[in-house]
């Protein structure tokens, strides 16, 4: 029998330590995940009796770049809490994390409800109210991030920190599937990629998320959701004293400092 409870306890606390542990597939040769989404059920139930609140979605996973990069085939979903949350050309401190990594995103705010099995990325667009340039700072809690499906679905998909931009646009004022990002640190080029990388749309990786919530029984994606929608570039470790920024076709930039 799997401790569910526990290992969400290990996992808070080596976040609260900033100190990496052991996979759980290393101890338990079994946990799938199923259990995984049980254990970041639990982790997320921590954090909320903690007292924090949940302010966004994160879908995982829904890039070539990314798969390819973390060894692993398939999309997942986690949870931004509002101790994550940075603002546009703000600082996060190195010694607040692991071993940090960034990557670019597309976040989506929702205008209406959405729910249901069969979702499609036309509807999300027309139930979306802005899309937003974002960048997300993920720190696995596992060594050297390394970890399998299952781990990273229970440490809530490395979530760690967010970046939304300033500036916010109308789903159909910008070709959402054709944003070209490039990621700089400290004015050199370190990735590259194109929003149809995730899913061929952005928009296509929020239905995707409505229907794993609407299989499992989960809430709907509620109006005015946040939504990340997965790295279209592969992530960069970050290091002290970095400027990090990414610029996206159509939709400005988004920046911020490692101190
Ligand atoms: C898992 C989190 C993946 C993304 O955008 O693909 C993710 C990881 O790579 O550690 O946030
Ligand atoms: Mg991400």
């Amino acid at each position: 029998m799997i401790d569910y409870r526990s290992f969400a306890d290990y996992l808070m606390k080596a976040e609260k330590q900033k100190q990496a542990v052991s996979c759980i597939t290393d101890q338990h040769s079994h946990f799938d995940l199923s259990m995984g989404y049980k254990v970041q059920q639990e982790l997320v139930n921590l954090k909320v009796e903690s007292g924090h609140q949940v302010t966004a979605y994160k879908m995982g996973l829904t890039s070539p770049a990314k798969m390819k990069q973390m060894n692993v085939s398939e999309p997942i979903y986690g949870y931004i809490f509002d101790y994550m949350n940075v603002p546009d050309k703000g600082k996060i401190k190195i010694e607040d994390f692991i071993h940090p990594k960034v990557e670019a995103e597309v976040a989506f705010i929702l205008g209406e409800d959405i729910e249901g099995p069969d979702i499609t990325g036309e509807q999300v667009l027309q139930k979306t109210e802005w899309v937003i340039p974002a960048l997300e700072i993920i720190d696995s809690r596992y060594k050297d991030f390394r970890f399998r499906l299952p781990d990273v679905i229970a440490d809530n998909t490395s979530a760690s920190r967010i970046v939304l931009g300033n500036q916010r646009f109308r789903p159909y004022d910008v070709p959402i599937d054709l944003i070209g990002v490039s990621l700089t640190i400290n004015g050199e080029a370190r990735a590259s990629g194109e929003s149809s990388a995730v899913l061929g749309n952005p928009a296509n990786s929020v239905a995707m998320l409505a229907s794993m919530l609407y299989a499992e029984g989960k809430k709907k994606l509620k109006k005015g959701s946040v939504i990340l929608t997965g790295g279209i570039t592969e992530a960069v470790l970050l290091e002290k004293e970095d400027r990090v920024a990414a610029r996206y076709d159509h939709m400005g930039e988004v920046s911020f400092d490692v101190r």
